[in-house]
């Protein structure tokens, strides 16, 4: 006759306990070292940092101006985007929605920059920039006008 062995029942408890602590551990490990990966990666080297860029599918021509001239860091300033189309016509009534980051730290903007007037001729002024830091940031702007929405991407080194 068996009795009921609770023993057992306990070595497999802690068996079962361990395992899961081990591959959380485990799981934790990986993820903080793909985010050391990341956040050690190197700048890619064939990077266009031009202030004039086409839209992902092509659809608007967008360039931008910074109110500082050079773009600053730590420094509360404006930028003037101004949007064609491919074919060199102003983009006027456009909806623009923007935020920046910096991609191999992981965070954003301190501000919450947006665009506050349409100064007409495709122009349009982005007010609340700022950049924390100098590095690589990665500036977005999703533009919709006449039905159809694109979205642009610059990318800076700034300076400290
Ligand atoms: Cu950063």
């Amino acid at each position: 006759m068996k009795q009921p062995n609770s023993k057992s029942k306990l070595v497999r408890a802690l068996i079962w306990t361990s395992g899961t602590l081990g591959g959380l551990v485990l799981i934790y490990m990986i993820a903080m070292n793909m985010m050391m990966a990341q956040m050690n990666s190197e700048v890619p080297t064939d990077l266009d940092y031009s202030t004039t860029r086409f839209s992902e599918n092509g659809l608007f021509n967008v360039s931008y101006i910074a109110s500082t001239g050079t773009v600053p860091v730590n420094q509360l300033h404006q930028w003037t985007l101004h949007i064609e189309t491919p074919d060199g016509q102003p983009v006027e009534n456009a909806t623009i929605t923007l935020d920046g980051d910096m991609p191999q730290h992981g965070h954003g903007l301190p501000t919450q920059p947006r665009v506050t007037k349409n100064l007409g001729n495709g122009d349009y002024l982005v007010d609340g920039m700022k950049f924390q830091m100098g590095g690589w940031w990665v500036m977005d702007f999703n533009v919709t006008a006449n039905g159809q929405t694109d979205s642009v991407h610059f990318n800076m080194m700034l300076k400290q």
